[in-house]
């Protein structure tokens, strides 16, 4: 009888067990008469030895040792603790003597890197974002403009146990957002990609061509979760699903297409409501991570070192201008009114992380000139508005904002905006009919897990990345 097990399953407990794995052989050496083979399976591996004698053939160790790495195979045997691993670098207490060996399907193309290259640790944290950076000299050196072998092979690279880990974590992530929202009542909603005019406004915006009509792809849900929310009487929804962006630069933290989280909420009184459920929500996802995704956590840790991010509960909140006044005091110039910079968001990240003993915090009452057209304006200062950022080690991962529920306002800031108000007539016009005060918020889920690990990198944790020179796998 095949007693089928997982190889994360196959722990000391199992000695002298008879059991079969499945997986793929990461490497396989022949040493004398017998043969080591790797044997890797989602986050794991397992040292799978062979020795000629009872159960092995010496035409079987050959059998073996001729399988093209990453072939997927079967293989069945007797765990065994060995005193001393024999493989250091698995770092294992298990293994598994063979008694039988059997290839399911053999890889076929020889292999673009080795997968223990694909695995190794990382101790330059710099020298790695080469590694995923489409436009890095080394790549560019070998006539690879735009090109890159781990991405190009994304299939394979997503097989290490480092990116199995990621993307757990990612996918944990999503469900931790929409598990905290349903427990406050939230309804999912799935609006439309396709859509009339761009939905943030600029041009940063797919445009294609339907039945003969000009339309673009969805910049954000924005102006759907706001019509579900607050004007179709839903009052609390969210959304996770795909946001287009046509900007044209690489840049470690942009990409052309990337995974939104969106809520919106009806407020009572003051739009602290919206920021109460948003601090709320992130700590239920950081220490739903922490909690749940241990193994996964050490995996990425394995390959990419990091420090834990610190964060507080209640969270860290400033003002706007209370951040810029922190960077004046470092002897950085920078205006209240002005935005910031990728570089000075940095900075601040830093000093708060020196002062206040956090990586994660937001900053409330932004310019007005500087948010998108449907942010409120602030009640008491127009030159402020009702709009936040939240940080994560110093970069921005989510954008929200009270929004105007007020048709006449929101059309005359649509037009100081140089929005055209035919391309959002309907979205307009569903104001007319009587629309709950609200706000909202939109986190990249990208850049949340990458700065989660501390990753240098949003490639690495885009599942297949679309980036201005990238449109395949
Ligand atoms: P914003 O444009 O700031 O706001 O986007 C919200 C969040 O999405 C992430 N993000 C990106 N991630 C990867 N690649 C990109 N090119 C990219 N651009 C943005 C960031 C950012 O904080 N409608 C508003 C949200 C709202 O007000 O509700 C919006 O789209 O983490």
């Amino acid at each position: 009888e095949t007693v089928w097990t997982e190889l994360n399953q196959v722990t000391p407990a199992l000695q002298g067990k008879n059991i079969t794995v499945r997986g793929f052989v990461q490497t396989i050496r022949v040493v004398g008469k017998g043969v080591f083979c790797l044997l890797r399976s989602k986050m794991s591996t397992l040292q799978v030895v062979c020795f000629e004698g009872k159960s092995c053939s010496s035409a079987m160790i050959k059998y073996i040792g001729a399988l093209p790495a990453e072939s997927v195979v079967d293989v069945t045997g007797v765990v065994s603790c060995p005193e001393t691993p024999i493989e250091a670098a698995t770092q294992s207490l298990v293994e598994l003597q063979v008694t039988s060996f059997h290839a399911v399907v053999k890889s076929q193309a020889a292999l673009p890197f080795q997968m223990e290259d694909a695995c190794q640790k990382v101790v330059d944290r710099e020298a790695d974002v080469g590694e995923y950076f489409e436009d890095a000299p080394e790549e560019v050196a070998r006539g690879g403009v735009g090109r890159h072998l781990r991405l190009d092979y994304r299939w394979l690279d997503l097989r290490t146990p480092a990116n199995q880990a990621i993307f757990r974590i990612e996918s944990m992530v999503g469900q931790l957002f929409r598990e905290y929202l349903v427990s406050q009542n939230f309804v999912e909603i799935h609006t439309p990609k396709i859509i009339g005019g761009a939905s943030e406004g600029g041009s940063d915006v797919f445009t294609l061509d339907y039945f003969g009509r000009p339309a673009c792809l969805a910049m954000s849900p924005q102006l759907h979760k706001q019509m579900t929310a607050a004007c179709s009487g839903f009052e609390r929804v969210f959304e996770s699903g795909p946001v287009f962006r046509a900007e044209d630069s690489n840049t470690r933290r942009h990409l052309c297409e990337f995974t939104g989280l969106d809520l919106e909420m009806a407020i009572q009184e003051h739009y602290d409501e919206v920021l109460q459920v948003l601090c709320d929500l992130f700590v239920y996802i950081f220490d739903g991570i922490n909690e749940r995704c241990a193994v996964e956590l050490e995996r990425v840790r394995e390959q990419y070192p990091f420090q834990n991010m610190k964060y507080l509960n209640p969270v860290l909140k400033l003002t706007y201008a209370e951040g810029c006044q922190l960077l004046r005091d470092a002897g950085i110039a920078q205006d209240d009114y002005e935005d910031l910079s990728t570089e000075h968001e940095k900075k601040l990240g830093d000093i708060v992380l020196q002062k206040y003993g956090t990586e994660f915090y937001f900053m409330d009452k932004y310019p007005l000139s500087v948010r998108p057209f449907y942010t409120m304006p602030d009640a008491e200062n127009p030159k402020l508005s009702n709009s936040y950022d939240f940080f994560m080690r110093g970069q921005e991962i989510l954008s929200g904002a009270q929004r105007i529920h007020e048709p006449n306002l929101l059309e005359e800031r649509a037009t100081a905006h140089g929005i055209d108000s035919k391309d959002i007539e309907s979205y307009l016009q569903s104001f007319r009919h009587g629309a709950f005060p609200h706000g909202g918020g939109g986190i990249g889920l990208e850049r949340v897990v990458m700065l989660f690990l501390n990753l240098p990198n949003i490639r690495q944790t885009s599942w297949f990345p679309r980036t201005p020179n990238r449109l395949a796998p």
